[in-house]
C-alpha cells in the first residue's frame, strides 16, 4: 500500500463533496460518489443514486465506457462484493480493466467488510485505502454509526437568543435568527433521514417540519414527535401532512384505554404511533428501519432528553441577536455552556447570527 499522492487527495476531495450533495436522498444506502480518472482528466463520475441503487461504481463505470481500462478510480467506500439488489460493484471494477482503485473509508457491512478489497486485489488490481479518511469519516458519518453502533447519529439544533433563550412562555414560535439561518435548518433538514420534536414544540409551534427551500421541496425527512401519552392533535399540521410526508408519533408503551382512541384516530389520519419507552429503544427501532441520521430540533425537554442519555454526536447551535428576558423558556445550554464532551469544528457568520457547530469528542 502507498501513501495517497496529492492528486489522489485532490480526485477524492471531489469524490467527497459529489457525496456529500446527495446526503439524505440514498436513505436507506450511504451516498457514495466514484470518479474515475484516466490521465489526469476525469472520464466518469457518478454518485449513489436518489434512492440507493443503482450504486456510484456502476454509473461512473457506464460513463467512462473503454475509457477506463488502465484508469484509477476513487471511491468513498469500498465497493461492495455482495449481490443486493444490485451486482457487487468490485465485479464491475474488475470487469471494466480499471488498474487501480483509491477508498477513502472500508465499509463495515458485515456483507462486505473488507471482501470488496479482497476480490479487487485477487484480481490484481492494486488498492490504496484511507485517503483522506477523516473526510470520508465525516461524510459517511450517519452510515458509520448505524452501522457500528445500530444508531442513527444524532444531530441536535439550538436556535438561542443572546440571554439563553429558546421561545417565550406561552407564545408560538419566536423568531430568533434571520433568513440565512433558516434556510440552513432547512437544507440540514433535506439531508437528514428523520427529523424530532417533543410534543411541547409540536403543541406550541404547530411546525410542520418540512423542506419547502426551492429545490429541496423533495427531501423532506421523516418526521417524529416524542408524544408519551399521544396528546398531539389530529387537526395539526404535522398530521395532516402525513399522507404526504410520513410521521412517527413516539408513546410510551403502556397506555390506558383513552390513549386506544387516539390511537385509532392518529392511525386513521395516516401517523404511525410506535411504543417506545425510552431514547435508546427508540434510536434501536430508527436503526433497524435503515434510519441512519436524525436531527433534533426541539424544544428544551427533547434536547435535555437526548443529552442526558448521552446519545448526542453533533450540536448545531445557532445564536441570534435578539433578547427574550424573564418570560423566555431557557435553553439548555448556549455558547457560554456548552456541555462538557463537545469540541467546536466551524463557526460561521449568518447575517447578525452566529453558527457553531460541535462534534462529540470521542
Ligand atoms: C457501493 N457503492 O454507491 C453504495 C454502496 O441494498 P443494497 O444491495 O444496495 O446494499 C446496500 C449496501 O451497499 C450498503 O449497506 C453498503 O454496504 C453498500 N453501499 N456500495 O459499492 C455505493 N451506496
Ligand atoms: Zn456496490
Amino acid at each position: 500500500m502507498t501513501a495517497p499522492t496529492r492528486e489522489d487527495e485532490r480526485f477524492m476531495a471531489a469524490a467527497l463533496r459529489l457525496a456529500r450533495r446527495s446526503l439524505g436522498l440514498t436513505s436507506t444506502n450511504p451516498s457514495v460518489a466514484c470518479i474515475i480518472v484516466k490521465d489526469g482528466t476525469i472520464v466518469g463520475r457518478a454518485v449513489t443514486a436518489p434512492g440507493g441503487r443503482p450504486h456510484a461504481e456502476t454509473q461512473a463505470l457506464a460513463e467512462a465506457g473503454e475509457k477506463a481500462r488502465g484508469a484509477t478510480a476513487y471511491v468513498t467506500l469500498e465497493p461492495c462484493s455482495h449481490h443486493g439488489k444490485t451486482p457487487p460493484c468490485a465485479d464491475a471494477l474488475i470487469a471494466s480493466g480499471v488498474a487501480r482503485v483509491v477508498i477513502s473509508i472500508l465499509d463495515p457491512d458485515e456483507r462486505v467488510a473488507g471482501r470488496g478489497v479482497v476480490m479487487l486485489r485477487d484480481a490484481g488490481i492494486a488498492v490504496d485505502i484511507g485517503a483522506l479518511h477523516a473526510g470520508g469519516e465525516q461524510t459517511l458519518e450517519a452510515y458509520l454509526m448505524r452501522q457500528r453502533m445500530k444508531r442513527p447519529h444524532v444531530a441536535l439544533k439550538l436556535a438561542v437568543s443572546q440571554d439563553g433563550m429558546i421561545g417565550r412562555t406561552g407564545e408560538g414560535q419566536v423568531r430568533i435568527t434571520g433568513a440565512i439561518s433558516r434556510a440552513q435548518v432547512q437544507v440540514l433538514r433535506a439531508e437528514t433521514d428523520a427529523i424530532l420534536v417533543g410534543i411541547g414544540t409540536a403543541a406550541a409551534d404547530d411546525p410542520d417540519l418540512t423542506v419547502r427551500l426551492h429545490g429541496l421541496e423533495d427531501r423532506s425527512p421523516i418526521r417524529i414527535v416524542l408524544d408519551r401519552r399521544l396528546d398531539l392533535p389530529v387537526r395539526s399540521k404535522l398530521v395532516r401532512s402525513a399522507q404526504e410526508v410520513p410521521v412517527i408519533v413516539v408513546a410510551d408503551a403502556s397506555l390506558d384505554e383513552n390513549a386506544a382512541t387516539r390511537r385509532a384516530a392518529l392511525e386513521a389520519a395516516g401517523a404511525e404511533v410506535l411504543n417506545a419507552d425510552a431514547i435508546p429503544d427508540l434510536l434501536t427501532a430508527l436503526a433497524s428501519r435503515g434510519i441512519s441520521s436524525l436531527l433534533v430540533e426541539g424544544g428544551a425537554r427533547a434536547a435535555r432528553a437526548f443529552l442526558d442519555a448521552g446519545l448526542v454526536d453533533r450540536i448545531l447551535l445557532f445564536t441570534g441577536p435578539i433578547t427574550i428576558g424573564e418570560d423566555g423558556i431557557r435553553s439548555p445550554f448556549d455558547r457560554q455552556s456548552i456541555p462538557a464532551g463537545f469540541v467546536l469544528r466551524r463557526t460561521a457568520r449568518y447575517g447578525d447570527d452566529i453558527f457553531e457547530d460541535y462534534e462529540r469528542n470521542i
